[in-house]
């Protein structure tokens, strides 16, 4: 179960040159001693520290090809605006936003093919991560593809398209770091910050699944493997 890859390789579709990382890249990449481990951010809500720095160059190449068949796009809201986050996915069902609203899709409207498979180290990530909070025998259907690049962000909402509330959702960050915003059920609750860097996996559900969450605008910087950017891979059950 282990998907520790080998650093090899390039992602051209990420800009990312893996083979150039060295091992004291991967130190440089470690959290401090003392944030390892894992913290509960709200009930049943937990953040991982670190817990894909293992396997993420496995996890990058993965989603490059992914990439490569269902390219990140823009999506506009129904109310008509342009996201800033840039989206894709993988896995049987696919989150997509238009002009008639938010749903879920077995087709890439940009191609009108199916989405690509989920990558099995990044399924097998999410459930290990999904397990280590508590949530045993998660079966995710949708694995949605964020990228931001520095000022985009994701306002206040809660994930509420699913038809599944039972199952929690898992989110993977790397790249630069973001400031992710967790609050309650009840949208005038002031949201706690957190910051999420590269390889934190945040696994949040049972009393806090509908939780609103959102991230500030991601702010400037170089990460060694990304560049100016940070992707959020999220996981959830949708039906
Ligand atoms: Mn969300």
């Amino acid at each position: 179960m282990e998907c520790c890859g080998v650093l090899g390789g390039s992602c051209h579709a990420l800009g990312v040159q893996l083979h150039r990382m060295s091992t004291l890249d991967l130190f440089e990449d470690m959290p401090p001693a003392e944030e390892a481990g894992q913290s509960t951010i709200a009930p049943g809500a937990m953040l991982l520290h670190g817990f894909s720095l293992a396997c993420d160059a496995e996890l990058l190449q993965a989603i490059e090809e992914v990439l490569k068949q269902a390219p990140l796009r823009h999506m506009v809201t129904p109310g008509g605006f342009t996201m800033s986050v840039a989206m894709s996915n993988c896995g049987g069902l696919g989150w997509v936003s238009d002009s008639s609203g938010y749903r879920y899709s077995e087709r890439d409207p940009l191609s009108g093919q199916a989405w690509p498979t989920m990558p099995v180290c990044c399924l097998e990530l999410a459930q290990r991560a999904a397990a280590q909070s508590g949530y045993q025998e998660f079966q995710p259907t949708a694995c949605l593809i964020n990228e931001y690049v520095p000022g985009a962000k994701l306002s206040l909402h809660q994930d509420k398209d699913e038809l599944n509330f039972s199952a929690p959702i898992v989110s993977m960050s790397l790249g630069l770091p973001a400031t992710f915003l967790f609050g309650t059920t009840q949208r005038k609750d002031r949201p706690k910050r957190h910051r999420l860097n590269h390889g934190d996996v945040v696994v949040w559900g049972g009393p806090s699944r509908l939780a609103y969450h959102g991230v500030a605008p991601l702010a400037d910087g170089v990460h060694p493997i990304l560049g100016h950017r940070r992707l959020n891979l999220t996981f959830r059950c949708v039906g």
